[in-house]
């Protein structure tokens, strides 16, 4: 294996410093011929000036065998060649480049460009992957057509567009180079058809490695249903006579949108009863819906540079969020979705790495595919549409199409359409795009002689390289119960647009607030709210997400006090989480989320945002002890609920039968802190599905079950997907003391691939998400095994490095020994030979 080479420049690039290209190409035509050590690609490519200066191409580690302009080949005084470029000087108006390059997939572990994976070849071009295939204005503003040749003894050619011959594609919608993609390899096809509106008749296949074909079905299902929403709710009909899909098991994200040719993660295609959990099953339904969305929010309509990423990727995850919450319970996806933005986003947004939602410059794009580009970035479009209404929102939309179809785009041309649609100004909404950082809305109320009064003040913290900020545009949508759980005033949004707001209102008797129901705005409340209110909007709010918030603000606030004060966790609380659980008329899925607890990582940042430095192992003792008291208090009732959420019949991913299950996932792990895993055993052996089998399989680990690590491993060793959540396991539920150890000995095993970045996640991701009191151990074990393994992985890997390095971005929380421990582990690394990716990372963390 050839180790890819350091590249250390650390050149930042500004959005400021954008200009368009003086030479453009509009047609590609590209003929491969396939070989795992001397794939030679020729290009041709139709270019034409658009403005004066010289051309200057793409191109990174490609052996340049031809170089040619209108069939002349090029003499050296014409051009230069440095490992990254190939300048053209004095070219004409009009001409055809042709070059032709050899390059090695089999040698590309990084995953980018063209790679190969089990025997398969595939690309990945995303950002900035094509340059490593032939020599092209590798950016997103050149948009041109394709047609693509592929030669290889394989059974399955695939490209962009629609086939015009065996092994020959041709694209007519003109795309960014990143969006190109090829595929050979011995797949099957599971085939279906889909009529758009149009009535255009189109092929849908989901292409996979013989013997996966029947874990396809739920995919397909899955497409079938995005096509339909995106024509029913956007007006998105599809444009090409054929739909491809291809599973792909080494792959550095969850899956890729290429034009016609999506490529995905095979953990995000493939599933069965047996082998997937309801989490798969709705995670591979969200990513299917966001690849396929991207046809129009990214394809057709994409980004002029990679600055505006935000305006395809947080738009697609809003309408992939819509979508899901239409085809499952809306308030248990709302619930999940913010859940997930405050793990990754508020984190993010609370430490070194936070940056803007369209950041201003970089040095690795690929660092910038963060968790505020894409779920604050689809916030951000929820916002707008709470602030211009649903019809403001569709006519926008709808302008958006229209105008901007066939164009790379800036966050400015999707403003302007909400405004003149709207008529409204946003300057002020466009805050959300250049300010990082989470804002704090401090909420102070007063009562008194039949006068309600509620104050709101928002300040917006300092991030790196940002302070002093203006006040934002931030949409609060709220109402008012009685003491008696009775909605005294629906639902209205206040636009919060100063530093503070205050409202008076006549009211006979005190109220009670329900502020930011919905989660109308991705900030931080300050609100000490009295428990009798919290425990009346747990009980009654009709806002079911408010609901839910009241009760996990209760349950947070016991945990913390119980860690900084010893406090006893109370009856009252105690008795209002088991009313949830044990209230037949919610959905199963809520009272499974209202008895989940805050997680580790979220306790950890909340002592820290009230200025008391987080004890990991403290945290963890304290949550199993909050858990066991929970258990206690449902003791008597849990046998029957487990009962109560059986699922007779045969296993179906419905949302209504996954609720039952994710409840009986929770009592099940109650149970076990009572039975010391009889139940669990149980379950496990009596399992006819893998989510059953993973709930009860974690419970056994974490109760110390000696044998059901062997048991799981013999029944599903031969499958690469199943062994992933093996592994991932075996180091989040370990106990933390031995949890380093653990996954140490999981990286030497024979089955551990460090060029699979799914199986690198498992074991490094279990332990630095699944198990923060393991990886924070005082001893500085976990902080060593990461850097280790980061200097290991960046010499193949430097994408999946670098962000497998985020696990270190909340140092400045712990205690000083913990800070001095990953400083020194971080300096460490930086003295050594790193990737541009990593180093940057690296540094940015360091601060
Ligand atoms: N655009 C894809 C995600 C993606 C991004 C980068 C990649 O390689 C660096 C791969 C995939 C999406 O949003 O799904
Ligand atoms: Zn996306």
């Amino acid at each position: 294996m050839r180790d890819a080479a350091p590249d250390q420049s650390q050149t930042v690039i500004h959005l400021a410093d954008y200009a368009p290209v003086p030479v453009t190409v509009t047609h590609v035509d590209l003929h491969l011929r396939l070989d795992p050590l001397a794939t030679e690609v020729s290009a041709r490519l139709t270019c034409r000036r658009q403005g004066p200066g010289v051309m200057v191409l793409n191109g990174e580690g490609l052996d340049m065998v031809s170089l040619a302009i209108d069939g002349v080949p090029l003499e050296a005084s014409r051009y230069m060649l440095t490992d990254t470029t190939l300048t053209l000087h004095d070219v004409p108006d009009a001409f055809l480049l042709e070059t032709v390059a050899r390059i090695a997939p089999q040698e590309n572990k990084a995953l980018e460009g063209l790679y190969m994976s089990n025997g398969m070849y595939c690309t990945q071009c995303e950002a900035e992957g094509f340059r490593k295939i032939t020599w092209m204005l590798d950016r997103p503003d050149v948009m041109a057509t394709y047609d693509v040749e592929i030669e290889a003894d394989l059974p399955v050619l695939l490209s962009n567009g629609d086939e015009v011959a065996p092994g020959k594609w041709h694209d007519p919608w003109p795309k960014p180079t990143y969006l190109f993609a090829l595929v050979a390899g011995n797949l099957v096809a599971t085939t279906d058809q889909f009529t758009t509106c149009e009535g255009r008749a189109v092929t849908l296949n989901i292409w996979v490695r013989p013997g996966d074909e029947g874990r396809t079905a739920y995919a397909m299902d899955a497409l079938k249903r995005s096509m339909a929403w995106d024509e029913t709710v956007y007006g998105r009909a599809y444009d090409l006579s054929v739909f491809n899909i291809v599973a792909v098991d080494d792959f550095n994200m969850g899956a890729m949108e290429n034009k016609g040719l999506n490529i995905f993660n095979s953990k995000y295609v493939l599933a069965s009863p047996d082998t997937a959990t309801d989490t798969d099953f709705a995670l591979i339904e969200g990513i299917v819906a966001h690849e396929y969305f991207h046809n129009w929010t990214g394809n057709r309509i994409t980004c002029r540079d990679w600055f505006q990423l935000c305006l395809k990727e947080g738009l697609t995850v809003f309408r992939d969020q819509q979508f899901s919450a239409d085809m499952r319970s809306a308030p248990v996806q709302r619930i999940g979705d913010v859940l997930q933005l405050r793990a990754r986003q508020f984190r993010e947004d609370a430490g070194p790495l936070a940056h803007p939602v369209r950041p201003e410059s970089f040095v690795e794009i690929n660092n910038f595919y963060t968790a505020t580009v894409y779920e604050k970035g689809a916030e951000v479009i929820g916002m707008l549409r709470r602030l211009v209404g649903d019809a403001g929102y569709a006519a926008g939309c709808a302008l958006y199409f229209e105008r901007h179809d066939g164009q790379a785009c800036t966050i400015e041309d999707w403003l302007a359409c909400f405004e003149e649609a709207t008529g409204r100004d946003l300057s002020q909404f466009k805050l959300w795009y250049s300010q990082a950082g989470t804002p704090l809305v401090s909420v102070t109320e007063s009562y008194g002689d039949g006068t309600y009064r509620l104050t709101l003040r928002q300040t917006v913290p300092d991030t790196p390289g940002q302070t002093d900020k203006a006040p934002m545009v931030i949409p609060v949508a709220w109402g008012l119960l009685n003491t008696a759980g009775d909605e005294v005033r629906p639902t209205e949004v206040l636009e919060l647009t100063e530093a503070e707001t205050t409202l008076t209102f006549d009211l006979d008797a005190r109220p009670v607030l329900s502020v930011l129901r919905g989660f109308s705005a991705p900030v931080r409340l300050e609100y000490q709210q009295s428990d009798t209110d919290r425990l009346t909007l747990l009980a009654h709010d009709t806002d079911p997400f408010n609901r839910w918030e009241a009760g996990r603000a209760l349950s947070k606030d016991r945990l913390l006090r119980h860690i900084t004060e010893d406090a006893p966790f109370d009856a009252a609380w105690l008795d209002a989480l088991a009313a949830v659980a044990l209230n037949d008329g919610l959905d199963p899925a809520f009272r499974a989320l209202a008895l989940a607890l805050p997680s580790e990582d979220d306790l950890a940042q909340s002592l820290h945002d009230a200025g008391v430095v987080p004890d990991p192992t403290a945290i963890h003792a304290a949550r199993k002890r909050a858990f066991a008291a929970v258990a206690d208090r449902l003791a008597t009732d849990l046998p029957r609920l487990m009962d109560d959420m059986a699922t007779p019949g045969p296993y179906t991913p419905e949302a209504s039968d996954a609720g039952k299950r994710a409840l009986r996932a929770v009592v099940l792990r109650l149970l076990t802190t009572q039975d010391g895993g009889g139940a669990a055993r149980a379950t496990y052996d009596g399992a006819d599905n893998m989510t059953d089998r993973m709930a009860a399989f974690t419970c056994l680990l974490e109760a110390g079950d000696p044998n059901v690590a062997d048991q799981f491993e013999a029944q599903w060793s031969d499958d690469r997907l199943v062994m992933d959540k093996w592994f991932m396991a075996r180091v989040a539920h370990a106990e933390p003391t031995r949890a380093v150890q653990i996954a140490r000995d999981l990286t030497a095993r024979p089955d551990f691939d460090a060029n699979n970045p799914n199986r690198v996640r498992s074991v490094l991701g279990g332990l630095t998400a699944g198990n923060p009191a393991g990886f924070h151990n005082p001893d500085g074990s976990g902080y060593e095994f990461l850097a280790e393994w980061l200097l290991i992985l960046d010499k193949s890997n430097p994408q999946t490095a670098a962000r497998l390095s985020t696990a270190f971005d909340a140092w400045r929380r712990y205690d000083a020994d913990r800070q001095a421990l990953i400083s020194a582990a971080l300096t460490r690394l930086q003295g050594q030979p790193l990737s541009r990716d990593l180093s940057e990372m690296v540094g940015r963390i360091l601060g």
